[in-house]
């Protein structure tokens, strides 16, 4: 039995908001460990952070006109505020680019160094004279060598999806100032993998085959079957944490020996002076979640640097998640196929748990799995409000109009022992798909119970009053279970039960007697209108971002190719404006009324943050004329109208040069 449970998430890139992908891949499956042990109470601590360095960051900033600290910046607060409004609680969320943190990351450095860990490398890198500086692989851009695009990145091009080193690139160009670098020497520090697999991680990774993840054991182990080599653990780069060692000047750190550092910098902003205990004390239980792409530097080079280190444990566990798709497609930051974290809890206030709960029932546990809005509207109509709201409102309302909402003197005659033992070993094992489907076996079976029972029939008769009573002190500590391992799964439910019990820890018992507050209901209907919104928010791409991010590998700058007839299905038309009035509850709708020629058509159109009604009747606009119609918010909406969108999002009517008749064909 370990003492205490060192919990880490992975440290989130700065350089752009998180989405559904990032939570359901570490997030919300660390939040539910955390609060899985706390409630067993265990001595835990939960760390994350954000991960402020790197190459993709410089870019960013760079084609924003930005420093890479105002990007951080700027991102850090989003997914700070978006993790913090979803009910995920860090001990503390920290930053890669805090003074602890340079502090932390050096003293690690500086200790492998003194040791005589790193091996030594001079290499030829692509150098701009110009600009004075190394380059990357991301800035050096050139054509590619397999389909002659000539915009192809150093490490891959973006049009054939090709990998590729920079010195494969025919007529090689620096991002930074279009010059053709020049190749100059350069020294820098190695992390002998290809040692340390002999001398620790063969041995280390094999004895965990039976604890981990078959998917995480097999990655692990189709790498060392390969054999490991040296790898840089420094870059000519002048953003990351500068290398604390002679001839270093200019150099900084590998952004993958940093970032994983950045857990013991979390760890000591938690816990202060304390913090040793969590690192060095074999004890300690470290758990490290992330999602597939993570794993190789969590199973292989971030335990190889703590064991060549010497002084710090190394994790017990690594319950990597698979993917998550979107509506049966990979998410995507550039295509904006995505559910943004921080647009979700304001588009849905209140409805967190509802995320988590449609989410939790589907993690990538130990395949890549599909969200679709459909799915999430059905989980929450009919299990959310079906099953768990359905029954816990009944129980309260029973109990208001029969006893006045006081407890009354009753026997329990359920029991769930076996549904709880059972929810405990599913987590204890990471299944936590499986350990809902069991917590809602709770509800599912308190729901029976209440239909067969029918105190609604009995109370009509006084000889059954004891029944009737037992039934619904039964039904009200069935509820207390609901709301107690709510706090894993549903955090915001388990505090609404809390106060329909009157309670003030889940620690209290019911008794006979304890007046529970006014019914009110827990969850409402997802309506087919918010569903309809957010799928039109897919939808609508948002500009194409010129950064690819780690998460996606191939970015198309164009749309796959179609053929001619796929296009000629389009029914395209120009079409005027003849009348518009902002939609009713909607802030983002307008509903316009197209002259088509021969017919008016009725659109509804998410333009209203960029256009008034007033201003826009008369304009003439390209008209997507033969799109099924569908319903939003109670109106029919046939057809779209085309609009142009420019990299800030700014939206504009596409119109013919000179007035056309309304109904005229565009082809
Ligand atoms: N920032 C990669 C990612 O966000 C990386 C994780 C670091 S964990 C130490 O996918
Ligand atoms: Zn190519």
């Amino acid at each position: 039995m370990p003492k205490r449970h060192l919990i880490t998430c992975a440290l989130p890139y700065a350089n752009g908001p998180i989405h559904i992908g990032h939570i359901a891949g570490c997030f919300l499956p660390s939040d539910i460990h955390n609060r899985f042990l706390r409630m067993k109470g265990k001595d835990v601590l939960f760390v994350c952070g954000t991960d402020e360095h790197g190459v993709p960051i410089t870019l960013k900033a760079k084609n924003e006109g930005k420093t890479p600290q105002q990007v951080v910046d700027e991102n850090h607060i989003i997914i700070a505020k978006g993790l913090k409004d979803f009910g995920i609680h860090f001990d503390t969320f920290s930053r890669t680019t805090n003074a602890l943190h340079h502090e932390t990351a050096q003293a690690f450095f500086k200790n492998l160094y003194d040791k005589g860990v790193f091996t030594e490398d001079v290499t030829e890198q692509f150098y701009d004279e110009e600009a004075k500086q190394f380059l990357a692989d991301r800035y050096i851009t050139g054509t590619c060598p397999n389909c002659g695009y000539d915009n192809a990145y150093g490490d891959q091009c973006e049009k054939c999806g090709r990998a590729s080193s920079p010195s494969e690139l025919l007529k090689p160009r620096s991002a930074l100032t279009g010059n053709s670098p020049i190749l100059k020497e350069t020294k820098n520090w190695y992390l002998p993998l290809d040692k340390l697999q002999d001398e620790f991680l063969n041995e280390w990774v094999e004895s965990r085959k039976s604890s981990w993840k078959s998917s995480v054991y097999g990655q692990c182990y189709s790498w060392l079957k390969e054999g490991l080599k040296p790898r840089a653990m420094t870059r000519d780069l002048d953003w990351g944490v500068p290398v604390p060692v002679k001839d270093a000047e200019g150099k900084v750190m590998y952004v993958w020996f940093d970032a994983p550092i950045g857990y013991i910098t979390a760890t000591k902003e938690a816990a202060g002076a304390d913090w040793e205990k969590w690192w060095m004390d074999p004890e300690t239980e470290l758990t490290h979640f992330l999602g597939k792409d993570n794993i190789v530097f969590h199973t292989i080079i971030f335990p190889a640097m703590l064991h060549a280190h010497g002084d710090f444990i190394v994790p017990t566990n690594v319950p990597a998640n698979e993917f998550l798709n979107l509506e049966g497609d990979k998410i995507s930051t550039s295509r904006n196929h995505a559910i943004w974290l921080h647009e979700y809890v304001e588009d849905f206030p209140g409805k967190t748990d509802e995320l988590r709960y449609a989410l939790n029932s589907i993690l990538p546990e130990t395949k890549d799995a599909d969200f679709t809005w459909k799915d999430f509207q059905a989980k929450v109509n009919n299990e959310l409000v079906a099953i768990l709201g359905n029954f816990v409102n009944r129980v309260m309302v029973l109990t208001d109009k029969y006893y006045d909402g006081v407890v009354p003197l009753g026997s329990n005659t359920l029991d769930f022992t076996g549904s709880k033992v059972k929810i405990d070993e599913a987590l204890a094992g990471f299944n936590q798909r499986q350990g809902l489907e069991y917590y809602m076996e709770i509800a599912r079976s308190g729901n029976k119970y209440l239909q067969d029972t029918e105190p609604w029939k009995l109370v009509k008769d006084e000889a059954n009053s004891q029944v009737v009573a037992d039934c619904l002190f039964t039904c009200i500590n069935v509820v207390k279970e609901i709301g107690n391992y709510a706090q894993i799964f549903l955090p915001e439910t388990a505090n609404k039960i809390l106060g329909l019990l009157n309670l003030t820890s889940y620690q209290e018992e019911i008794k006979v007697g304890h007046k529970l507050n006014k019914p009110s209901l827990l969850f409402e209907k997802i309506e087919d209108e918010l569903i309809a919104i957010q799928m039109e928010k897919l939808q609508k791409p948002k500009a194409q971002e010129v950064i690819s991010v780690a998460e996606e590998k191939t970015v198309a700058a164009v749309k796959s190719e179609i053929v001619y007839d796929d296009f000629a299905k389009l029914d395209i038309r120009v079409a005027t404006i003849v009348a518009a009035e902002k939609v009713k509850k909607a802030d983002r709708l307008l509903h316009i009324t197209l002259d088509l020629g021969w017919e008016t058509r009725s659109v509804v159109s998410g333009i209203a943050a960029h256009f008034s009604p007033e201003d826009i009747v008369g304009q003439q606009v390209t008209y997507l004329a033969n799109l099924a119609p569908r319903t939003l918010k109670g109106i029919e909406s046939s057809g779209m109208i085309l609009m142009a969108e420019d990299a800030d999002g700014k939206l504009k009517f596409v119109s013919p040069a000179d007035h056309t008749a309304p109904g005229s064909s565009i082809a």
